[in-house]
C-alpha cells in the first residue's frame, strides 16, 4: 500500500495530472474500475485482472499507462477514504463515529447503548477472560483501518497500566459521554462525545 501511495504522489507531483476535484476523482475511480474489471466484468477485481493490465504487451502503450494511472488513483482514493491517513475530514470522522456506535449497539440493536450492553462487548473482547483488554484485544475490536486505535486506547487507560479494565472500557467512558445522567448513551450523546475526541486526536496530528 505504501508503495502505491508513493507512486500516487509521484504521478501527481510530476504534473501529469492537475489537482483533481472530488467529482473528477469519482469519475476516474468509476472509469478506472470499469476499464480494469473486464474478465469477467462482475464488479470484482481479481489479481488476474490486475496482472493483465500490468503485464499486457499491448502495443497501445498509452492505453496501458492510462490503466495503471487509474489503478493508482483508485488505490489512493481507497487509502484516503478509509482514513488510514490522518488527519481525518469531517466526513471521515462522522463515518468512524457512526461505525463505532453500530459496532457497540448490538444487543439489542435499538439506538441506545446501555451499561450492560457495553459490558457484553467488553467480555467478548476479553478473549482470555482475565478481566482486562490488551492493546491487541482493543485493536481487534476497533478494526485494522481505524486510524486512532493507540490514541483511544491511551485515553481509556486511566491508570496507565497498559491494559483496559471493565471500569476503564465501560464505566468511565459511559459517565463521560452521558449528558442526561440516565446511565445509557443515545446516538446523539455518543456522537457528541466521540466527534470531540476524534477532533482532538486530529488536531494533535494535523
Ligand atoms: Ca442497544
Ligand atoms: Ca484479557
Ligand atoms: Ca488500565
Ligand atoms: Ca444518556
Amino acid at each position: 500500500m505504501h508503495l502505491l501511495i508513493i507512486s500516487c504522489f509521484l504521478v501527481f507531483s510530476c504534473g501529469q495530472q492537475p489537482p483533481l476535484t472530488d467529482e473528477e476523482i469519482q469519475y476516474w475511480v468509476k472509469d478506472g474500475f470499469e476499464n480494469l474489471d473486464v474478465d469477467p466484468k462482475d464488479g470484482i477485481l481479481t489479481k488476474k485482472e490486475l496482472g493483465k493490465v500490468f503485464s499486457t504487451k499491448d502495443t497501445d502503450d498509452c492505453k496501458r499507462e492510462r490503466s495503471i494511472m487509474q489503478f493508482l488513483i483508485i488505490s489512493c482514493f481507497l487509502v484516503f477514504s478509509f482514513g488510514q491517513q490522518p488527519p481525518l475530514t469531517a466526513e471521515e470522522m462522522q463515518y468512524w463515529v457512526k461505525d463505532g456506535f453500530e459496532n457497540l449497539d448490538v444487543d439489542p440493536k435499538d439506538g441506545i447503548l446501555t451499561q450492560e450492553e457495553l459490558g457484553k462487548v467488553f467480555s467478548t473482547g476479553d478473549t482470555d477472560g482475565d478481566g482486562n483488554l490488551t492493546r491487541t484485544d482493543f485493536g481487534a475490536f476497533m478494526g485494522l483501518n481505524f486510524p486512532f486505535t493507540d490514541q483511544l486506547f491511551n485515553l481509556f487507560d486511566w491508570n496507565k497500566n497498559g491494559v483496559l479494565s471493565k471500569d476503564e472500557f465501560v464505566d468511565k467512558p459511559l459517565v463521560a459521554a452521558d449528558q442526561n445522567g440516565d446511565n445509557q448513551l443515545s446516538r446523539q450523546e455518543f456522537d457528541d462525545f466521540y466527534t470531540k475526541v476524534l477532533r482532538r486526536f486530529n488536531q494533535q496530528l494535523g
